[in-house]
């Protein structure tokens, strides 16, 4: 098995979760500056042409972040960051829907469509004029998750799960992109120091996200 890996918050909140999970995972670099994830060998790999991919030994490939993280907590099923229970993960698979529908797709096609438009234009169909409406949509999610999480530590309640690292890095990219974090969500604010101190924001860092001045 191998991660099919680059610079970008999707790679590296699988990193991030692989850290958590304390598993070796070889990573085979692939250079999205170049575009290399849109030409066709990656693309026969990956029909989407984004990354990260998981590819198995047999060939088999799986993109999509959270797909490849709920592959991996199957394979390696402790910690638990789904969940312990059937209860437990139908818990935490909700709040990843919330995150994902409400706040971080919001975010990353409002920056695909506005700050990185020059870069995107050439890969997508953009639409300039929805990256404003997207960014606002994603600020006020941001404002509904901050009346709910109110009390507790964590994005799915007392356990630090996917959810967390979803949405964390997002955010964390996504702040230094046009779209920072609003110091006055107190909650969100509190739960987004909290998970910055965990030591696998800082392992999960692509080797060349300090000369890209981007957390991803
Ligand atoms: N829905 C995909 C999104 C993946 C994605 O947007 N990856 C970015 C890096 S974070 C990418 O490949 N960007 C370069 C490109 O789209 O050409 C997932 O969850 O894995």
């Amino acid at each position: 098995m191998k991660l099919l890996n680059s610079f970008g918050p999707n790679p590296r909140a699988v990193r991030m979760f692989i850290l958590e999970k304390n598993i070796a995972i070889p990573f085979e670099e692939h250079n999205i500056a170049s575009a290399e994830n849109r030409g066709a060998a990656y693309v026969k790999k990956n029909p989407a042409g984004q990354m990260p991919s998981l590819e198995l030994d047999d060939g088999t490939v799986f993109g999509e972040t959270t797909a490849i993280c709920e592959y991996l907590e199957e394979k390696h099923p402790r910690p638990a960051l789904f969940g312990e229970s059937a209860e437990e993960r139908a818990n935490t698979r909700q709040w990843v829907r919330r995150v994902e529908l409400n706040i971080t797709e919001h975010s990353y096609n409002g920056f695909r469509y506005g700050d990185g438009i020059e870069v995107f234009r050439e890969r997508l169909f953009v639409i300039p004029e929805a990256a404003d409406g997207l960014k606002a949509k994603a600020s006020e999610a941001k404002k509904w998750l901050d009346g709910l999480i109110a009390g507790r530590d964590f994005i799915a309640g007392d356990k630090f799960t996917f959810a967390d690292i979803a949405l964390y890095s997002c955010l964390d990219f996504i702040k230094d992109a046009g779209q920072p974090l609003d110091d006055n969500l107190k909650n969100l604010a509190a739960w987004f120091a909290r998970i910055d101190a965990r030591p696998s924001t800082t392992s999960s860092l692509h080797p060349t996200a300090a000369e890209r001045k981007r957390r991803a």
